[in-house]
């Protein structure tokens, strides 16, 4: 087919690939999520339902792509780590970081009315998400990529939950802030204890640690079968590694099936498996999918 004369612009499109051999880390971040959280009178300084929300949209980019060795949530932020190998688009960061974007915002689209239905919370303007990609050249490095995400998680909502607990004894906020400046992370956990009587260890450990989605084969009324997982826990200590080898070395051997244990009523948990069930059941996957409100209903 001859070509028209407007086809040398094709030219002017320039292609960065991602650097080959190198972890690959693409993180979200929620646009203006101080406004959006608002708005939308999500629980301060943690609404597990909003967390919630974040974990089905991360879930379902770790569905979409296969090379994601893990995927971490805290906040308003979600990062997704691509395997060395990953020859997902070629590499190509436009693509790669446009399309995680995309899709993890239209899932949070997608999974609002799920979540928020029973607190009759509207979506009152449409949330956005920007992302990046990092390459990461060692495992060293991609380790202590995660455990900065975890530490900074820690750090605010160690100083999140002192501050919004000294307003509700009836401080204001700008009095809660001047009692918190200079303050150690040892002064806040006492503050919490004396003032409180919280012990800072047993708030939730989705709170402290954020959300671990990995790809494991769990077994389910006595089937095997794959699903996303949440996990909550301490990745910045070398126990994590170890029990989870595969997410640094693909062909590790790791156990056979993963027990879930309390985690199996997790929201995205029962999502998954109603889902599968329905799809057993004849369902296509549209319709698999359709009116599937408040997580594990059918
Ligand atoms: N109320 C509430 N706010 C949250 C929650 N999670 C995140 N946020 C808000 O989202 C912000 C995320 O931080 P950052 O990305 O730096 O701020 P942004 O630029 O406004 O998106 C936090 O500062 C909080 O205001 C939550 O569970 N509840
Ligand atoms: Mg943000």
């Amino acid at each position: 087919m001859a070509l028209s004369r407007f086809e040398y612009v094709k030219q002017f499109e320039e292609e960065e690939k991602l650097l080959p051999n190198c972890w690959i880390v693409v993180r979200i971040d929620g646009k203006g999520f101080h406004r959006f959280c608002n708005v939308h009178s999500f629980t301060k300084p943690n609404d597990l339902d909003a967390l919630q929300l974040m974990n089905f949209a991360g879930m379902t980019v770790m569905q979409e792509f296969n090379e994601i060795a893990i995927g971490y949530g805290q906040s308003d932020e979600y990062s997704f780590v691509f395997r060395r190998e990953a020859s997902v688009y070629q590499r190509r960061r436009d693509k790669l970081v446009s399309y995680v974007a995309s899709l993890f915002t239209s899932a949070y689209m997608f999974h609002w009315k799920r979540i928020f239905d029973s607190r009759s919370i509207d979506m009152r303007y449409p949330p956005s998400f920007d992302a990046r990609a990092v390459l990461y050249p060692t495992d060293e490095n991609l380790r202590d990529y995660l455990s900065w995400r975890q530490a900074d998680v820690h750090v605010n909502n160690l100083y999140n939950t002192t501050f919004w607990n000294l307003v509700a004894s009836g401080l204001s906020n700008a009095d809660a802030e001047k009692r918190l400046q200079g303050t150690l992370a040892s002064d806040k956990n006492e503050i919490l204890f004396s003032q409180f009587g919280i012990n800072y260890n047993n708030e939730p450990i989705i709170y402290r640690k954020g959300t671990i989605l990995l790809a494991k084969s769990v077994r389910v009324k006595d089937k095997k079968q794959r699903l996303i997982v949440p996990i909550f826990d301490d990745l910045i200590s070398d126990t994590f590694w170890v029990k989870h080898p595969e997410i640094l070395d693909k062909k590790a051997k790791t156990d056979d099936v993963f027990d879930l244990a309390e985690n199996h009523t997790q929201p995205i948990i029962l999502y998954q498996l109603t889902v599968q069930e329905r799809r057993k059941a004849g369902h296509n996957k549209g319709e698999a999918t359709k009116n599937l409100l408040e997580t594990g209903s059918s």
